[in-house]
């Protein structure tokens, strides 16, 4: 938080912070954690700091105008109470330049159909820890077809019982093992570059 606030007034812009600095420590944060040094505390703990700083710089990056890169409806499945994980892929996302509409835990899958007719995202997040509640994925992206959004929405899965072939055997459009994984594969799935930093600054791109 302070090195936020330090580094705003010293100048450096909002989009600046979220790409050169937020973005990469949480993917670096990412690396140590997938490489055994960190633990999950140390998760929590960027994951929250993430959030904090997010907290300041929201309201600036809506002056800049600039454009988050997509936007992302992002839950646990119904019956699952588990959020480091989702909460941490959230963080990434935000750091990652997508703006990111976190429904919780234990989303019924009416409430993930809502949310997309709501929000018209680009991405919708299904997250899962428990093999019970993995099959909660299928039955939303059923209930986005028999709403007639399936394809208004990618759909992206992860969780530690998910795997790719699980992910193409229900039909989604894609399976990230990890938080640093699903800011790769958002990307990929919206099909997006950088953050519009032109019509952040208000120059011609
Ligand atoms: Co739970 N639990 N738990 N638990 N819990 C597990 C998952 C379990 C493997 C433990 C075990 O038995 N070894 C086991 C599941 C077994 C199974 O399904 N086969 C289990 C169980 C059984 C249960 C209960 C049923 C226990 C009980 O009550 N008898 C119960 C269920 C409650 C419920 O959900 N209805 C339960 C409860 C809990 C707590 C509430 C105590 C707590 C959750 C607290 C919270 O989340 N706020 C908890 C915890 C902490 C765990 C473990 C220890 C850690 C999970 C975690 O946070 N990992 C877990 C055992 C373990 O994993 N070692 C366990 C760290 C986190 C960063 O990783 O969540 O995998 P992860 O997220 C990763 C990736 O999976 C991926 O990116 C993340 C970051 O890199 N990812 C995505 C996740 N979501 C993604 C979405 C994406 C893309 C990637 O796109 C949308």
């Amino acid at each position: 938080m302070t090195a936020a606030r330090q580094a705003l007034e010293a100048g450096h812009g909002p989009v600046d912070l979220v790409q050169s600095a937020i973005g990469p420590a949480m993917s670096e944060v990412g690396r140590l954690y997938e490489e055994g040094e960190y633990y999950v505390p140390e998760l929590l703990m960027a994951a929250r700091a993430t959030k904090e700083i997010f907290g300041i710089l929201r309201p600036l990056l809506a002056e800049t105008g600039a454009k988050p890169r997509g936007r992302v409806v992002l839950g646990t499945v119904q019956g699952d109470l588990h959020d480091i994980g989702k909460n941490l892929v959230a963080a990434m996302l935000e750091g990652g330049g997508f703006e990111v509409v976190d429904l919780g835990v234990d989303v019924p899958a009416a409430r993930f159909v809502a949310a997309v007719n709501e929000t018209r995202p680009d991405l919708l997040g299904l997250s899962a820890l428990l093999t019970t509640t993995i099959p909660a994925m299928p039955v939303v992206i059923e209930a986005l077809r028999e709403a007639g959004v399936r394809d208004a929405v990618r759909v992206m899965v992860g969780g530690a019982p998910v795997t790719q072939a699980f992910a193409d055997g229900i039909g989604a459009d894609g399976y990230a093992e990890n938080a640093a994984a699903a800011v790769g594969l958002a990307s990929r799935l919206i099909g997006t570059g950088a953050l519009d930093i032109h019509a952040a600054q208000g120059t011609a791109s």
